[in-house]
């Protein structure tokens, strides 16, 4: 059984959001804005569902989902795109495929040192954060 990604998580690094967001097609202005954000984690679990919650003062972005069932994924102020998308585990590895128009396109979350990985990817791009725990 993987590390816990359950609890509250703050952003300590941020690499490559501008590659990631350029290969979602994300307009200029709402980059300037999105690149300067902290955004925080709050990753939650009840029984078989997940809600993954991404906080920041501008928008928040939250889903939820059941580990191995797909889902629709409507990206709301984010690319405002809709996926098909699925979560599994991959060792300890939580991973998602997104499925839509945007090719090779998902994320990877794991615990490393005690922090919170995340890799976005889409289109050869790919971001990287980390987040520390803050409960
Ligand atoms: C996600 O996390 C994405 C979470 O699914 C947001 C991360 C980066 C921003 C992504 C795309 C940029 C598009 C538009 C920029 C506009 C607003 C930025 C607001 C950022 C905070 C919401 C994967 C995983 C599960 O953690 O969520």
């Amino acid at each position: 059984m993987p590390a816990s990604l359950c609890g509250t998580w703050e952003m300590l690094s941020n690499i490559n959001l501008e590659g990631y967001m350029i290969a979602l097609g994300i307009g200029l202005s709402t980059r300037k804005i999105a690149l300067r954000l902290k955004q925080r984690k709050v990753i939650e679990q009840v029984r078989d569902k997940y809600v993954i919650k991404t906080l920041s003062t501008f928008r928040n972005y939250v889903f939820s989902f059941r580990m191995d069932e797909e889902f629709d994924e409507f990206t709301k102020g984010l690319d405002e795109r809709h996926c098909k998308s699925v979560v599994t585990w991959e060792g300890n590895r939580m991973v998602c495929i997104q499925k839509g128009e945007k090719k090779n396109r998902g994320w990877a979350h794991w615990i490393e040192d005690d922090k919170l990985h995340l890799e976005l990817y889409c289109e050869g791009q790919t971001c990287k954060q980390v987040f520390k725990r803050v409960a």
